[in-house]
């Protein structure tokens, strides 16, 4: 393991200096990474400071170093978590047990790439969607966040690229150069997975979007952090340690706008939009939405990629070896509800193709704990309404499910009932249009937007009314 080196272009610990190439490479591409955050990066504030976290060590404990930083100076880096014992081992699929690569196995190569790829485009993805929210932000507090969001996930594009330069050549160079050219959103050039071109223009959005999606990242990294691939496990590694952040982010910021809901509401006998406050409806209509936007991300229910990826070593399943006693599972089975002549039916799959299903439910079983957190909020406040997640197969686009239409429950329903249904269970254009009318900036120092509660405490030990941007 090489030392963390602070002062060259690029911040790293991956001994960037004695590559030569490469560092030249990636130098390279620096401005190219600048022009694509400048264009397309944050809305305003860019020659602001901001107190930020900035990754400077892979040590537990002292990793992170806050100070007041303008987006554009903030030191991007490589950096792996440390090897520790230098003889780890595949710990799942059919080279169980063998060494893991230090190099690209040649024949996964295209898999591996895929991976990659698929992994760091939606990192840029996310800082398009959120671009505009700053000049919305309900408090300095929040704000500060969201640029702290943003920069960790230009850190993430760095984490990928760096791999992509590393290991794969010229196919690499061309990869890094199309993920700072594909945009959210576009038509002609979307970013690759659905969720990433929704529209994310105000802060319960936001706060949905870090919750849900993000938490997508939690598990995608963590079955990646798997890998029989080390350089691409190590990565994963060090990048859920800022992951965490980003998901407090998001479910503290829907539990604050409960509690702020929950208090409007019984103070204008259910009226909240009347006190300029978020209807609890509409924040079940933003779970329900960003939901199932976020189940698609795990890909389909039944999948050949899937299986391929856990028996070639390079996808994992989440804490794979504490959570699992067979790591090699060639032979088992599991059930699928599949829809079949009109009717839901279990049926028995091969269990290494239905992988994606599984990681799912675990994800799911994550959100649930979230949901109950959530729930006691609103239970303390007195109100009866409580909140749930939507069925598994509630409005999906990816998989089994997506030529059908069901209900929140789960329930199989026409196309013409779901139409007919759609404003009430999802976040709708009325919802957006009151959602921005109601997001104004608020920057007082240690002020909120009438429509979010205060947190409960600042950032590193900070106080709430700490200047946490200075404008
Ligand atoms: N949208 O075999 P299937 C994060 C495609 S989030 C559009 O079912 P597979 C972050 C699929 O590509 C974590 N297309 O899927 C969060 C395939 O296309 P082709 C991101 C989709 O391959 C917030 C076809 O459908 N990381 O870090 O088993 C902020 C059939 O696919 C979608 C990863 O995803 C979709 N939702 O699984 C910032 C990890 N789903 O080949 C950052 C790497 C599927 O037929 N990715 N398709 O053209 C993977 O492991 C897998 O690619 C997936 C899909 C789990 C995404
Ligand atoms: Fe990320
Ligand atoms: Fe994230």
């Amino acid at each position: 393991m090489s030392k963390v080196d602070q002062n060259g272009k690029i911040p790293n610990n991956v001994d960037l200096s004695s590559d030569k190439r490469l560092q030249r490479a990636l130098e390279h591409w620096l401005p190219l990474y600048m022009e694509w955050w400048n264009d397309m990066g944050p809305v305003g504030f860019q020659s602001k400071d901001i107190y930020l976290r900035t990754a400077v060590s892979v040590e537990a404990g002292g990793w992170a170093n806050f100070d007041y930083v303008k987006m554009p100076d903030y030191r991007w880096g490589i950096f792996l978590a440390p090897d520790g014992d230098s003889q780890r081992t595949i710990g799942f699929g059919d080279h169980y047990g063998k060494p893991t690569w230090k190099e690209i196995p040649g024949e996964y190569r295209g898999n591996l790439r895929r991976i990659i790829v698929t992994q760091a485009d939606t990192e840029p993805a996310s800082v398009e969607q959120q671009r505009y929210l700053g000049s919305i932000a309900p408090s300095l507090y929040d704000m500060r966040n969201l640029f702290q969001v943003n920069v960790e996930e230009g850190r993430h594009l760095w984490a990928m690229v760096y791999l992509l330069f590393r290991f794969f050549g010229k196919d690499g160079r061309d990869e890094a150069e199309e993920l700072l050219s594909r945009r959210s959103g576009d038509e002609d050039k979307p970013r690759i997975l659905n969720a990433f071109n929704e529209p994310c223009d105000h802060w319960l959005s936001f706060f949905s979007f870090t919750h849900f999606t993000d938490r997508d990242g939690k598990f995608q990294l963590a079955s990646l952090a798997e890998s029989g691939f080390e350089p691409l496990a190590r990565t994963c590694e060090f990048m859920l340690t800022e992951e965490a952040h980003h998901l407090f982010v998001g479910e503290t910021g829907i539990d604050r706008i409960i509690k702020r809901s929950a208090e409007l509401t019984k103070e204008t006998d259910g009226q909240a939009e009347t006190a300029g406050g978020i209807p609890l409806d509409m924040i079940q209509r933003s779970i329900n939405y960003w939901f199932s936007y976020s189940l698609d991300l795990f890909g389909g229910e039944i999948s050949s990629n899937a299986a391929n990826f856990f028996g070639e070593g390079l996808k994992g399943r989440f804490k794979e070896p504490g959570r699992y006693e067979d790591h090699i599972m060639k032979d088992g089975i599991k059930v699928i509800p599949i829809v079949k002549n009109g009717v839901i039916v279990d049926e028995e799959m091969p269990y290494r193709n239905t992988l994606n299903e599984v990681l799912r439910e675990e994800y799911i079983a994550d959100c649930e704990r979230a949901l109950r957190k959530w729930n006691r909020t609103l239970e303390k406040s007195g109100l009866d309404t409580r909140f749930k997640l939507p069925n598994r197969r509630f409005h999906r686009a990816q998989g089994i499910y997506s030529d059908h239409h069901f209900d929140p429950e789960g329930n199989l329903i026409t196309e013409d009932e779901f139409r007919a249904n759609m404003h009430t269970w999802m976040l709708n254009t009325e919802d957006n249009d009151y959602l921005k009318s109601i997001m104004h900036p608020v920057t007082e120092p240690g002020k909120m937007a009438n429509w979010i509660a205060p947190p409960s405490r600042g950032i590193n030990g900070q106080a709430v009314e700490f200047e946490y941007v200075r404008l």
